[in-house]
């Protein structure tokens, strides 16, 4: 009768500490918004989610203009010279990419939870 008992308590057990991993992870639980460096013809970090709500800003570092244009449903900044900034707040739910329409072959992501 024991070895089933202890069978099923480690199976248990491994769901609990599967799911402790999960919660600990913070994949679940994303920055509520953040900041993009635009710097040698990059955005920094390209890949970035934030919660629902949450605003990000992006700032040109290069002495070049830059912006930042998203596919549907769209959306753009104005032209960024050295040291401007933009920021955009997500109200909704979503994957958004965007590139910057100086440079198309500059992507970005936003990814909102
Ligand atoms: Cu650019």
């Amino acid at each position: 009768m024991s070895p089933p008992v202890s069978r099923t308590r480690s199976k248990l057990a491994g769901i609990l500490i599967a799911g402790l991993a999960m919660t600990i992870g913070g994949a679940a639980w994303p920055d509520a918004g953040g900041r993009i460096s635009i710097d040698g013809f990059a955005f920094a970090p390209s890949v970035l989610t934030i919660r629902k709500g949450g605003a990000i800003t992006w700032a040109n570092h290069d002495a070049v203009a830059h912006s930042v244009v998203f596919g549907p449903p769209g959306g753009r900044s104005p032209s960024l010279g050295k040291g401007e900034t933009f920021s955009h707040q997500f109200d909704d739910a979503g994957t958004f990419a965007y590139t910057c329409g100086v440079h198309p072959y500059m992507h970005g992501q936003v990814t909102v939870q």
